[in-house]
Formats: structure tokens, sequence, C-alpha cells
């Protein structure tokens, strides 16, 4: 997904999505796309030709049932999602960005600080030590893209929740936003940021992040797809006021994900 989409010759993207209407809007009905979806967005996100009509709609199925099937997690914030065995965890984990992986800028760990802002009593930036003197926690869990792969990944680091309780979060505030060293902003409702399974990611496999997946700080929850979980972290804000994110802004739902 790191070229921009263009049409392909002799095909129109109004011609394309008119195929599709149907179905676009009974995926918008059942609340799983929101307006502004374009075609060449779900064209970056899933990789399928709009040449073949059928590839386009094997894409927009896909969607749908990927969130038919996870959305018993996605919309219950206080179940655990599964957890899988060691000898799963793929290494190393698969990259994905809205750009390519030679593009991956690396954030210099020693300099780095995390901005904290918002609704949050203790406003003072965090170094990579701070972070690793909260109590550590490690979960192997399953990660899952829009644009249709999955893998399992051992992550750890602090909950967002340990974090937040430190900063003296207001833990009633709707959502907890995120800034990346990329630009690509990010959010999730305050429900999600407490589930157990959310974590402040620092290490995968049992070292420390590497470059292309956030170090030296990335969002892990078991509860979201693949793209509400920003690598690159910046910056953490608490606020009533909807943030929205990258993906979001392009049509994409925000509570799930898909
Ligand atoms: N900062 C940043 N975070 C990001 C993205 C991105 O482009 N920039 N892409 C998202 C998407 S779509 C996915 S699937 C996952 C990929 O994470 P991985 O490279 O660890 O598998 O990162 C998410 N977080
Ligand atoms: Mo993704």
């Amino acid at each position: 997904m790191s070229s921009p989409f263009r049409p392909a010759d002799g095909t129109s993207l109004a011609d394309s999505l008119d195929t599709h209407r149907p179905l676009i809007r009974s995926l918008e009905r059942r609340g799983l796309l929101r307006g502004g979806l374009s075609l060449g967005m779900l064209t970056m996100l899933t990789g399928c030709d709009v040449k073949r009509p059928e590839s386009v709609e094997a894409a927009l199925l896909a969607i749908s049932r990927l969130n038919d099937g996870v959305q018993a997690w996605l919309f219950n914030p206080n179940k655990l999602a599964p957890t899988y065995p060691a000898s799963m965890v793929l290494k190393p984990p698969k990259f994905n960005a809205y750009y390519d992986v030679v593009d991956v800028k690396p954030v210099n760990g020693a300099l780095w600080r995390l901005e904290v802002g918002g609704l949050v009593a203790e406003k003072r930036p965090w170094t990579v030590s701070d972070l690793a003197a909260l109590p550590q926690q490690s979960e192997i869990i399953k990660h899952i893209c829009v644009e249709g792969w999955s893998y399992i990944g051992q992550w750890s680091g602090p909950t967002l929740r340990s974090f937040l309780e430190h900063v003296g979060a207001d833990l009633h505030a709707k959502y907890v936003a995120f800034r990346t060293a990329d630009n690509y902003p990010s959010s999730i409702d305050m429900a999600s940021a407490l589930h157990p399974q959310t974590l402040l990611a620092t290490g995968y496999a049992g070292a420390t992040l590497a470059d292309p997946f956030g170090y030296p700080l990335r969002l892990r929850t078991s509860i979201k797809l693949g793209y509400k979980n920003p690598k690159w972290i910046t910056a953490i804000e608490v606020t009533n006021t909807y943030p929205g994110g990258y993906w979001e802004k392009l049509g994409f739902p925000w509570f799930a994900g898909i």
C-alpha cells in the first residue's frame, strides 16, 4: 500500500463503484464503512485490482467478514481476546505502514521524549527508562490488518492503563489520542484504552522493538485491528474531543477499525 492509487486504464472509478453500490450500501448500513470510502483507498488497503470487479467485491466482503468475526471482542472491551503459545510467534513480525519499510525513519531512543497532554494531572515528558520502570506485561496476540493478513506476535511493555493511572489521567474522559513520528494520528475509546490487553509496547519476542515495528514505543491492543495500533508514538493525549485518525479521515470507521 505504499504507492498512491491510480485508476487502471479504461476503468472509471465511478463505473467500478457503481457496480458495487449495493454491497457498499449494505456495508454502510451495518456501520462497517462510513461516508467517504473511495475505491482508491480500498485498493490501497486491500491490494485488490479494480480492473477485476470480482476482486473489488472480494475485498469488500473480506472487510465485512473480518468485522463479523472480530466484533465479539471489538465491541466488548471487558472481554479478553485469545492468546497463543510462544511457538506460534512470528519472528520478525510482518511490517506494514502507509509507506514502504525502506522509508522508515528510525527514532533515536536516547533523544526521544513522550509528550503527555490533555486531561492528565502530570504532564512531564517521559523517557524510555521512565517507561521501563512501570510494571511490564507480555502477551501473545493476533495482529489483524484490513488488507486481509494476520500474524501472531509477542508484545511487551506497560499496560496503557498503568500509564494512564500513573499520570493521573481522567479515566472517565472519552478518548486517548496518539501522535507519531511519521504523522499517523490515531485514537481509541477509553474503555479499550483501559483493557488489560492494551499495551504501550516497547518489546517484541523478548527483545527491544525493532525500528520498523515502532521503536521505542507503539500501541498494541488485542481488541482493535492493525491500523488502530500506532507505531513510533511521540505524544499521548486524554481528551473529550473526537480526535479521529489517519485512515478514519479517509472513511474507515473509528471504533472497530473497519
Ligand atoms: N505510525 C504508524 N503506525 C501504524 C501504521 C503507520 O503507517 N504508521 N500502519 C498501521 C497498520 S495499517 C498496521 S497493519 C500496523 C502494522 O504493524 P506491524 O508493522 O507491526 O505489523 O501498524 C499500524 N500502525
Ligand atoms: Mo493495517
